[in-house]
């Protein structure tokens, strides 16, 4: 606490305490003149049911609800209007009436006394509604029953089944440090899955204020969603999951195709003071031949905390570096933040207040609050020239040599003295009061920046805070995870939950943002998130030094990991193209694949990176063996070829990362050009992967019939040798041609 202050006090000017009590105070008396009392007109009694054009009207004596799907499995109920949200409509076909029902492309809704009921073409239940309740909130719940998998709901430090839980989507600054159970979190977003006898419903709102979601913990036979705000509107996507993600991404936009540079090792801290230090950094990498994509710039590189500035002491070189830099294939990036320092002179303050682009109170003034660079303005992102102003100021960055942005605190968070710690929920944005778009200001920050570098190339934006729909813009990280072992085990079912919520781009802070870490705790932080797309080291300022060379004895183990992913870069590369073809995310819990098995939704601590492989990280401290549990079919151990299946015991020491390869797969692998690892099956698969050759990426399709391998096209271009595994002898055909394979693997020159 002492602590605290004093790093408070040698941070800030005098004035800052008396800024953050103000503001504080300020806050509160708007909240109070400014903010309407809630009350939401009765729902009433059912009046009419009418289908007019490609929709069901349902007139409620208050409200109007249209009920609109379709051909394939998406239906959308609108209760009210309110502020626009950043989705699209997919295109609705005409429903058919059939007594009670209606048919709606594959689907039956069926209209109760309380509800609804949406049917599957076999005529099983899949979803049931209750008539939502207007009153000081509007409350919309669906049943659930025992053992359903509920999951979702963005970021959440939560398990893997939320089922008996209660949580707020509200984004939120985790004051420096949190770990397991935390909430909410930096990104929310009002998606969720539920699962129900093998067969799933999502659910989401296009909703970004505050509310509340009960997980069957005051009722375990419902889900019941409590927003403070307008609109009541969601969507409800049926299929398989791989269908019902696809579907998602049409309504909340496609994760976008990232550059493959993001995918390398990526070394952070808060914070590399000056330009020596970070050159050291890179001839340290450079030195011991450890790969390294990236090396991040924390807020201290920045002229009092002034955005688009370089300290000029310690980065008065900022150009010669980039450039030092860049010859030896390692990219800059700088956090940025959405504060704007309240200082006349400063152009792009005084810019942004000429012309109207900061966020405002309801009667006009300009809403100044505390955070790094002391008083600040905060642009309004959900204004579209706001965005291209402020986004337009990024290519003085890049003229610097700035290859990538981290946008922090952006939920957004402020400094506070007491209360919550972002906006007053009666500041005005231009599509509505702050409290009713909350959840978008990091979305449309990302998007700001987005839509501006995309117009050159493909962007790198790391984000703290998002919304639905967020892999179309940036990636997004875990935030400040203490280090511990509970929050390395839980991270993995936050960056699930994120997946669930069709977040794609995801990873977290290596080794935990706060604390340091026992050289085994980090060797295993670096094992557990050997496919997170992000993988990056970053700790905060009071933390132990993580480069690989701080691990004294263990040095040796720390590059091994950083090998070992660098290795499989083409391959999770090649997910994220494929992620960003189909909206499906790339990373995924072990039900995916076998929904109907209700062991594989209690494993928490395995992933799936597509649907090939799966990672079973050892994450229990002075670990000797580790249970493993592999859904249906046949799996190669990585490590040794061999065949295994369901559920077994191995040893494991402080190198081993168990790592399993279902049959009929192909796998790319980084190793001084790219290799393509070959794993034939008993039954016949197709695979597609993509390989990057600067902006384009080429389409590879494979295909396994037994020993019958076709590859099309025939000569891949960018790959060096393909490898076979899983052969004890006989022949192989590899587009028709027969190929001796001997014993085990074997090298093929192309
Ligand atoms: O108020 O920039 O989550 O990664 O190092 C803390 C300093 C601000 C929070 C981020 C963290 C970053 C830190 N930031």
């Amino acid at each position: 606490m002492l602590d605290d202050i004093k790093g408070f006090m040698n941070t800030f000017s005098e004035t800052m305490f008396m800024d953050v009590i103000n503001y504080s105070l300020t806050r509160d008396k708007y909240d109070s003149m400014f903010l309407p009392r809630s009350k939401y007109s009765d729902l009433g009694k059912l009046n009419e049911v009418r289908i007019q054009d490609n929709a069901i009207l349902v007139r409620f004596d208050g409200y109007d609800l249209r009920i609109q799907g379709t051909a394939d499995g998406i239906i959308k109920f609108t209760w009210t209007d309110g502020p626009v949200m950043p989705v699209a409509d997919p295109e609705f076909v005409k429903p058919a009436q059939d007594g009670q029902m209606y048919r709606i492309g594959n689907n039956t809704l069926s209209l109760e006394s309380d509800g609804f009921s949406i049917m599957d073409g076999s005529g099983i239940t899949m979803h049931r509604e209750f008539f939502p309740v207007f009153a000081e909130t509007i409350t919309h719940s669906f049943e659930i029953h025992p053992g359903d998998m509920v999951a979702g709901l963005g970021e959440r430090a939560a398990p893997l089944n939320i089922s008996g839980h209660v949580f707020r989507l509200w984004n939120h600054d985790a004051n420096g440090s949190y770990g397991p159970d935390s909430d909410p979190l930096y990104l929310n977003a009002p998606v969720i899955l539920h699962g129900h006898a093998g067969k799933f419903t999502l659910l989401f709102y296009a909703n970004a204020g505050d509310a509340t979601v009960d997980a069957g913990y005051s009722n375990e036979r419902r889900v019941s969603f409590s927003f403070r705000s307008k609109p009541l509107a969601y969507y409800i996507i049926t299929g398989s999951l791989d269908s019902i993600y696809e579907k998602l991404s049409r309504i909340t936009g496609k994760p976008y195709r990232p550059p493959y540079w993001a995918f390398e090792f990526q070394q952070s801290r808060y914070s590399y003071m000056n330009s020596r230090e970070v050159r050291d950094l890179v001839d340290g990498f450079v030195s011991r031949g450890i790969p390294l994509g990236a090396v991040y710039l924390d807020i201290d590189y920045m002229d009092r905390f002034k955005m688009f500035t370089f300290d000029n002491q310690r980065f008065g070189d900022i150009g010669q570096l980039t450039e030092y830099m860049r010859e030896r294939g390692v990219k800059l990036i700088t956090i940025m933040e959405p504060s704007v320092k309240m200082e006349p002179g400063f152009e792009l303050y005084d810019e942004g207040l000429r012309n109207g682009h900061f966020v405002r109170y309801p009667d006009g003034n300009v809403m100044y609050a505390p955070v790094w660079p002391e008083m600040a303005a905060f642009p309004d992102f959900t204004d579209a020239n706001t965005r291209e102003w402020y986004a337009s100021k990024y290519d003085f960055m890049r003229s610097m040599g700035i290859s990538g942005f981290w946008h922090d605190m952006n939920e957004p968070a402020i400094f506070v003295a007491w209360g919550d710690n972002t906006m007053p929920r009666s500041a005005v944005h231009s599509i509505g009061r702050h409290e009713e778009v909350h959840n978008l200001y990091g979305y449309y920050m990302d998007k700001a920046a987005y839509d501006h570098l995309s117009r050159i190339e493909r962007p790198f934006i790391l984000s703290r805070s998002g919304w639905a729909g967020i892999s179309q813009y940036a990636w997004i990280w875990t935030g400040d995870t203490e280090t511990s072992w509970k929050e390395l085990k839980q991270n993995i079912l936050t960056i699930l939950h994120m997946s669930l919520s069709g977040i794609t781009l995801t990873g977290c802070d290596i080794g935990g943002f706060t604390g340091s870490p026992t050289p085994e705790l980090f060797i295993r932080w670096l094992q557990a998130s050997l496919f997170f797309p992000l993988y990056r080291v970053h700790s905060d300022k009071k933390s132990k030094r993580r480069e690989p060379w701080a691990f004294g004895d263990h040095e040796k183990e720390v590059i091994d990991v950083i090998r070992l992913r660098h290795s499989f870069v083409p391959h999770i590369y090649s997910e994220a193209v494929s992620s960003s073809e189909s909206g499906v995310p790339i990373l995924r819990p072990l039900f995916w694949v076998e929904p109907d098995n209700p062991v594989m939704m209690t494993v928490d601590d395995e992933y799936m990176i597509g649907d090939s492989m799966i990672i079973a990280p050892v994450v229990e401290e002075h670990a000797v063996a580790r249970k493993i549990t592999l859904p249906k079919g046949r799996w190669y151990n990585i490590n040794d070829d061999r065949i295994v299946e369901g559920s077994f015991t191995m040893d494991v020491d402080l190198g081993t990362v168990p790592i399993f390869v279902r049959e009929g797969s192909a796998i790319l692998r980084e190793n001084n050009g790219i290799e393509l690892h070959l794993y034939p099956g008993s039954q016949m698969s197709r695979r597609v992967f993509y390989i990057n050759n600067g902006n384009d990426d080429a389409r590879v399709e494979i295909e396994f019939d037994g020993g019958n391998i076709a590859i099309s096209p025939p000569k891949v271009p960018g790959i060096k040798s393909i490898i076979m595994h899983g052969f004890s002898g006989g022949d192989l055909l590899l587009n028709g041609e027969t190929i001796k394979t001997g014993d085990g693997v074997i090298n093929l020159m192309l």
